[in-house]
């Protein structure tokens, strides 16, 4: 039976502590979500870090104290978001892969974001591609919009696969600027997915209302789910978050009814190439 890799994004770099109480800020809350959301059945973590005033940082030493606390409670497949918030530096975000994790983001293009603007200049990919290449970080493909597939097969055809080898990327559906969170467009992405590597993987998530419907087209297409409050702040239509595992659980019950189970980490690294070399 084929599985559903489960990918948590906990916090990201855009909602406040204040706003959103239970958002998972400090180095515990977060261990404390990974290690719960990987009982449920999460096998990757998909992480943003934020400072003693819980404000988001690419601080390389909470970075690195951030790798080794998940490697030490979890198992879960590490990957750090080279993203950032808006208004980091490129090389802020290059220096991320110098955490060692086992995977990291890669979003292919720029896109306008709510207000503002999410850059990711062509130049700027490739560097983030081949550090990657280098140093056996596999990386996720972050697509918010459908000409940057086109993009991703241009890397790939001129700079070659990523580490381990397998291509995955991560349809991000539903930002203020990208590609809207429907089942059109999903359908659309997993046409262009047919210029990719034969067997490239993709999972889905859809920001805020978009969520369930984004999930539900994901499982029915073949893909994967990325679920946590980095997209999704509300359960239902007035009912708030109130944890990350809620999202997670639900997650994994949908899979379930679609039968095909969430992966265990070990089926999550064999199918993304992570710890392959
Ligand atoms: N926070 C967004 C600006 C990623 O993690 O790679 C970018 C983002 C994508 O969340
Ligand atoms: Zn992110």
């Amino acid at each position: 039976m084929t599985t559903t890799v489960i990918t948590v994004a906990p916090t990201g770099a855009e909602s406040a502590k204040s706003d959103v109480p239970g958002l998972p800020v400090t180095l515990d809350e977060l261990v404390h979500t990974a290690a719960e959301c990987a009982a449920l059945g999460a096998s990757v973590i998909h992480v943003h870090v934020r400072d003693d005033d819980a404000a988001p940082t690419l601080d390389p030493g909470r970075l690195r104290a951030t790798v080794a606390a998940l490697r030490q409670r979890t198992d879960l497949i590490v990957q750090l978001s080279t993203g950032g918030a808006v208004t980091d530096s490129e090389d802020d975000r290059l220096a991320v892969l110098d955490a060692g994790p086992d995977m990291a983001s890669c979003t292919m293009g720029t896109v306008n974001f709510g207000d503002d603007v999410f850059l990711n200049r062509w130049e700027f990919i490739i560097e983030l591609h081949t550090r990657m290449q280098d140093r056996g970080i596999v990386p996720e493909y972050e697509i918010f919009d459908l000409g940057q597939l086109a993009a991703l097969q241009r890397l790939l055809s001129r700079y070659g696969l990523p580490a381990g080898g397998h291509v995955h990327v991560d349809l991000v559906m539903g930002v203020p600027g990208g590609m809207p969170g429907t089942i059109d467009a999903l359908a659309a992405c997993r046409q262009a997915l047919r210029d990719l590597p034969a067997a490239t993987t993709f999972s889905a998530t859809g920001i805020g209302r978009s969520s369930v419907p984004v999930m539900l087209a994901a499982l029915s297409g073949g893909g994967h789910l990325r679920v946590g409050m980095e997209d999704t702040l509300n359960y239902a239509k007035g009912q708030p978050v109130e944890s990350n595992m809620q999202l997670v659980a639900r997650a994994v019950s949908l899979a379930q009814l679609a039968q095909r189970p969430a992966a265990t980490v070990r089926q999550a690294r064999e199918l993304l190439g992570v710890g392959v070399g």
